[in-house]
């Protein structure tokens, strides 16, 4: 609990690329539900993007970027907390010491390492990416937050922090607030719309993989009715991975337009067939996308707003994580500096 009386919530988005629609109903839009009954601080986590080669140009680029959305999307400087991980040079220095208790073998179950370093060469993996898990406790512990919402693909990463947050405490003495994961109920987990059986993420490069915030209108249409579905005609939540298309469709559809999955299904009752649902997803999707993108224009146009906001925001945000790290440092026995006189 904070000073004001309400609960903290942090959270993140690696600025790895261009945000998808599966970021933004997986966290974004919780994130903006949140937001005033909570202390909120939400970053860019850039430490957690260079995990992966990036190019440098390009990760200043998109770290802007990703800020300008957090706004676009209805983020309220003034009742959240918005900044760069970087910028707070504490999460680099508290994801240390917390590298020093990380058991490898914890590291190592990850699906998400296990995932990202198949697809690369053995020689070309970085520790960090197998690291990755411990920055990301670092972010959250640092700020003694209890909930953090997150899309569904991050429960084990928040399993992780709580398991090496008491494992902290157990050692040291109590530290850590223990933090939950706060998952939506629609629109956890957003799919590719060319595999509807994997993931949609930012960086993956095929072009009719993820619907971005930033396309224009006529790209998104495009991208929903190319969307892979299947041979039958059915319209209807499913499990099955045949009709994964199809459910990923209407997944996106609920997530956007709400109501029950048999009030939604009812609503395509009468569809002649797939077109008619693809249609009906991308009017919502561009409906929706729409007005964020004119914001984002008008945040981006307007010189100095975002650098103010995150200058004032990493300030903010240094002042709470700076408090922890004093005391983990103390606990863990480093010997406190003097300043020179
Ligand atoms: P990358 O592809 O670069 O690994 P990503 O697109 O998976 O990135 P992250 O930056 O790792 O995105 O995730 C940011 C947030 O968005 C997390 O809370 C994550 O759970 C959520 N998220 C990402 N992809 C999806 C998705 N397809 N559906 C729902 N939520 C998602
Ligand atoms: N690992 C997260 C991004 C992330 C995060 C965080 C999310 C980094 N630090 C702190 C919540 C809280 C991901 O979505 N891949």
């Amino acid at each position: 609990m904070t000073e004001n009386g309400k609960k903290r919530v942090l959270s993140g988005i690696q600025p790895s690329g261009s945000l998808t629609i599966g970021n933004y109903l997986g966290a974004l839009r919780q994130w903006v539900a949140v937001q005033d009954d909570y202390d909120s601080f939400f970053c860019v986590v850039d430490l957690h993007a260079i995990t992966v080669p990036q190019d440098p140009e390009t990760l200043r680029q998109k770290t802007r970027e990703v800020a300008a959305l957090y706004l676009a999307v209805g983020i309220d400087p003034e009742r959240a907390t918005i900044f760069i991980q970087s910028h707070v040079p504490a999460h680099s220095e508290l994801a240390w010491l917390l590298t020093c208790l990380a058991p490898l073998g914890w590291l190592n179950r990850m699906t998400q390492f296990k995932d990202k370093s198949a697809k690369m060469k053995q020689d070309s993996i970085g520790a960090g990416l197998l690291n990755y898990p411990t920055l990301m406790a670092a972010d959250i512990l640092l700020y003694q937050a209890e909930a953090v919402p997150v899309g569904d693909d991050q429960r084990q990463h928040l399993e992780f922090t709580r398991d090496l947050a008491q494992r902290f405490n157990h050692l040291y003495g109590e530290t850590f607030t223990i933090p939950e994961a706060m998952i939506p109920p629609a629109g956890a987990r957003v799919m590719g719309l060319d595999e509807p059986t994997k993931k949609m993420s930012k960086s993956e490069d095929s072009e009719y993989h993820a619907v971005y915030l930033l396309d224009p209108p006529a790209r998104i249409r495009k991208k929903i009715m190319r969307a892979v579905t299947d041979s039958g005609r059915e319209i209807c939540f499913s499990d099955d991975p045949e009709k994964a298309g199809v459910n990923n469709l209407l997944t996106i559809y609920q997530a956007i337009n709400g109501g029950t999955r048999e009030e939604v299904e009812t609503a395509f009752a009468a569809a002649r067939g797939y077109g008619d649902l693809k249609k009906a997803v991308a009017e919502s999707v561009v409906g929706l996308l729409e007005p964020l993108q004119e914001r984002y224009n008008e945040i981006m146009a307007e010189e100095g707003y975002l650098d103010d906001i995150l200058a004032h925001g990493a300030a903010r945000a240094a002042a709470i994580a700076n408090a922890t790290l004093a005391e983990v440092r103390d606990r863990m026995g480093l010997l406190a500096p003097r300043s020179h006189s």
